[in-house]
């Protein structure tokens, strides 16, 4: 266990996870960044949709300079960009490289994360060895065009039943219902748009922070 990467112990303490998109942020992917790491958020996961490898690359290094020993850095699909720029880990979907092969290409110490819609697929997931999952969306979301319907908050709780593995919710979050979904059984929440279409991150995460630890039971 000693050998273990020190920050896979990390995803059992995070509250409030942030996914970037640099197309409906306001102030800038790093800027998100930096103000939502001194807010105290403990994880990041960098999803860039529009820009060649290289600037990924760049930006990526970046963000891991930002979250340091703050916070877990993951790279969304891009497993070459993740070990490019010496991210803690990625965050994968149902479509993309498969686990096991990402998992041989990362080695044992990384984390992966992979996108779930189910019970069935949670349970798939943590049996080839993914260390979190996202379920998702819980609610509908014009963030990601092709997320499909919510599948709403009840759902949570039957995953999280039916896996060991941090249980990570998505999609269509916002103040006013995150509370529920922590209530619903989820170990931590995503908010994308919430977040980097406000005026001001580090209120807006300080704000999810508070209201997620209220809802959490001890
Ligand atoms: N995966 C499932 S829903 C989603 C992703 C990346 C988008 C979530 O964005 P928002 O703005 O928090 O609804
Ligand atoms: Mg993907």
């Amino acid at each position: 266990m000693k050998f273990m990467n020190q920050k896979k112990f990390l995803l059992d303490e995070i509250d409030f996870y942030l996914v970037t998109d640099s197309e409906l942020s306001r102030k800038g992917t790093l800027a998100d960044v930096g103000d939502a790491v001194e807010s105290g958020c403990k994880i990041i996961q960098y999803r860039e949709k529009n820009k060649n490898t290289k600037e990924m690359i760049n930006e990526a290094s970046e963000i891991k300079k930002i979250c340091r020993d703050n916070a877990i850095f993951l790279v969304n699909d891009r497993i070459d960009v993740a070990l490019a720029a010496g991210a803690d880990g990625v965050h994968i979907g149902q479509d993309d490289m498969p686990i096991d092969i990402a998992r041989k290409l990362l080695g044992a110490e990384k984390i992966i994360g992979l996108t779930v819609h189910n019970r069935g697929e949670a349970i798939e997931a943590e049996k080839k060895g993914a260390d979190y999952v996202g379920l998702g969306p819980i609610f509908d979301t014009s963030t990601k065009k092709d997320a499909g319907k919510g599948i709403g908050p009840d759902r949570i709780r039957e995953v999280k039943n039916a896996i060991k593995i941090p249980v990570v919710a998505i999609g269509g979050i916002n103040k006013e219902n995150c509370g529920n979904v922590i209530e619903s059984g989820a170990d931590s929440l995503v908010a994308i748009s919430a977040i980097v279409c406000s005026e001001d991150v580090k209120r807006e995460t300080q704000d999810f922070i508070e209201i997620i630890l209220k809802h959490k039971t001890p």
